[in-house]
């Protein structure tokens, strides 16, 4: 039962009852028969907005979500961890440029999408608004954040529109190498010393919360997962993709003398379902509402790197000077 949407589901009835009754119903029989909707096929409107939303969203993710690991690029302990750390991030980026693009395919041109992340009217996922204030957080960033991830995307690239899907298959086996990469390093901390246990303990108590925020609120309050799901754009809801995360991650969090920070986490031996305290959704509101620990300082970097990388962006877009010979 998906829950949260009075007010969406007047919007979606709204949008809908403008729509061909006969066109519509094509458009969902090709989604019930599982094959891909292309960028020049026919779409519902709604269909076209709620992917634009949710792959621009997802594409600001990916580049905010560089930033807390890219300040420890300089600071990562060796040559070999500085490499890995700075490939998996230059990664990042890329996968928010295949992101963009397949936005662009629905008609929002790219430029509209940065600007509107950079005047705060975009959302991107709430995690990346918290502070990386140890190595231990950047190593739980790319082992437990990008496995989130995984679960999720791996999920929806089997869904219903081509460029989404295939920017999702390329983007999960990028992920799956920072995943190893993440696992690693955490498990070097994990098996360290006591310093180094300790502190990637309390990385682990700091991120907790923000990750059981990352897959988005309880199917009971989600507003768009009913017509997402409907149409295939999401192929497992939010507690679907939470509760695999628990099912995969938890067990390898405990065998690694690592504890999580929820009394109330066990797994139901009748259900199969995990049980945690319910997570503080009145905090994710504030986070993704602009109003995160860094929510200012991350947009302010884009915005920098907005203003200084203009004079690149118009001198690419500049008419070619003519060559002209000089006279004899
Ligand atoms: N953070 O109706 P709901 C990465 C918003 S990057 C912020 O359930 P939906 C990485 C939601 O937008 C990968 N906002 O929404 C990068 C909606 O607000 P609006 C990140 C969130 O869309 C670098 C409202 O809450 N992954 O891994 O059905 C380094 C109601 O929610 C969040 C993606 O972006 C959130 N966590 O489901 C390392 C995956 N959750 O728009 C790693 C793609 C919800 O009505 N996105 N909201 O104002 C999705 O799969 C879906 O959009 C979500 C939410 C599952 C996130």
């Amino acid at each position: 039962m998906y829950g949260g949407g009075n007010v969406f589901e007047t919007m979606k009835a709204t949008a809908l009852a403008d729509e061909d009754p006969i066109l519509l119903a094509a458009f969902e029989a090709r989604i019930d028969r599982g094959e891909k909707i292309e960028p020049t096929d026919w779409m519902p409107q709604l269909y076209r907005k709620q992917l634009i939303r949710m792959i621009e969203q997802h594409a600001h993710s990916e580049i905010i979500g560089s930033l807390p690991e890219g300040t420890w690029i300089t600071r990562a302990p060796g040559f070999k961890r500085k490499l890995a750390l700075m490939a998996k991030v230059q990664d990042e980026v890329g996968h928010a440029q295949l992101l963009y693009s397949a936005a662009e395919t629905l008609g929002k041109p790219r430029e509209e999408m940065i600007t509107d992340l950079i005047n705060g009217k975009s959302k991107y996922s709430n995690i990346f608004n918290y502070p990386a204030f140890t190595w231990a957080d950047s190593c739980f960033i790319s082992w437990l954040v990008d496995a989130g991830a995984i679960v999720n995307q791996i999920a929806n690239s089997k869904g219903s529109y081509g460029p989404y899907c295939r920017a999702l298959e390329r983007i999960c086996a990028e992920e799956s190498f920072h995943l190893k990469y993440g696992h690693h390093c955490v498990i070097h901390l994990a098996t360290g010393t006591k310093t180094q246990r300790e502190m990637m303990q309390a990385a682990v108590n700091r991120w907790w919360a923000p990750m059981m925020h990352f897959f988005g609120p309880s199917d009971k309050i989600s507003v768009h997962s009913e017509i997402l799901m409907k149409w295939k754009v999401k192929m497992a809801s939010n507690d679907e993709c939470r509760q695999q995360f628990l099912d995969m991650y938890v067990p390898k969090i405990w065998e690694l003398g690592l504890t999580v920070p929820d009394e109330n986490l066990k797994k139901n031996t009748v259900t199969g379902e995990w049980e945690f305290t319910e997570p503080d959704w009145e905090e994710f509101k504030r986070v993704i509402n602009g109003d995160g620990p860094c929510n200012a300082e991350r947009i302010a970097v884009r915005r920098t790197a907005e203003e200084r990388g203009r004079w690149v962006r118009e001198a690419l877009l500049a008419p070619k000077a003519k060559y002209v010979a000089p006279l004899a």
